[in-house]
């Protein structure tokens, strides 16, 4: 009995701690819409984009995009849609005292001249429920959406973790998210 009851507190702490398995499939608040042939914003460019997949199947995995704003008044990334993964989460990397944790963001303000970079380490996209269609070596697309609805994409390379920096956003340890809001 308390075995039993040990072991079901030691999941809820896990599901807290990491990047969350979103087993329960909770709210519908944070999920985009696939449908969409994508116009593409004005003056906004998306490069670099990087789909990084989970050392562990079930894991989040991340993607990564630089974000330049050419001309225009300067907009909001209201949400990120990757093609092949059920949902997906801007989060930002925040270090305090020596320790890093993140959080999920609503939006990310553009600044007109400027590269916006989700990068291991800083801003990123925690990708929920990955299809096996997405593998190594391959490619899918990634889409944002403006804050004026606006939607830019991008083909973006997938990777396999390991190796170098391997997604030290996510796979690092005992990151505190803040699931409140989730
Ligand atoms: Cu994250």
């Amino acid at each position: 009995m308390r075995k039993v009851m040990f072991a079901g507190l030691s999941a809820m702490a896990l599901i807290l701690s990491g990047c969350g398995q979103n087993s329960d499939g909770p709210t519908a608040a944070a999920s985009q819409s696939a449908d969409a042939t994508p116009e593409n914003a004005p003056g906004v460019t998306l490069t670099d984009a990087v789909v990084r997949l989970p050392a562990l199947p079930g894991s989040p995995g991340a993607a990564y995009f630089t974000v330049s704003q050419g001309s225009g008044p300067a907009r909001k990334i209201a949400g990120v849609y990757v093609e092949g993964v059920e949902r997906s989460e801007m989060h930002e990397t925040v270090t305090e005292d020596g320790i890093s944790s993140m959080r999920p963001i609503d939006e990310v303000a553009l600044e007109t001249g400027k590269a916006t970079a989700f990068k291991p380490g800083g801003l990123h996209v925690m990708l929920f429920n990955l299809d096996d269609t997405l593998v190594a070596g391959g490619t899918t697309e990634i889409t944002i959406t403006l804050d004026n609805g606006d939607k830019a994409s991008v083909p973006a390379t997938i990777e396999a973790i390991g190796g170098k920096d391997t997604g030290q956003a996510h796979d690092e340890s005992d990151m505190d998210h803040d699931m409140s809001r989730m």
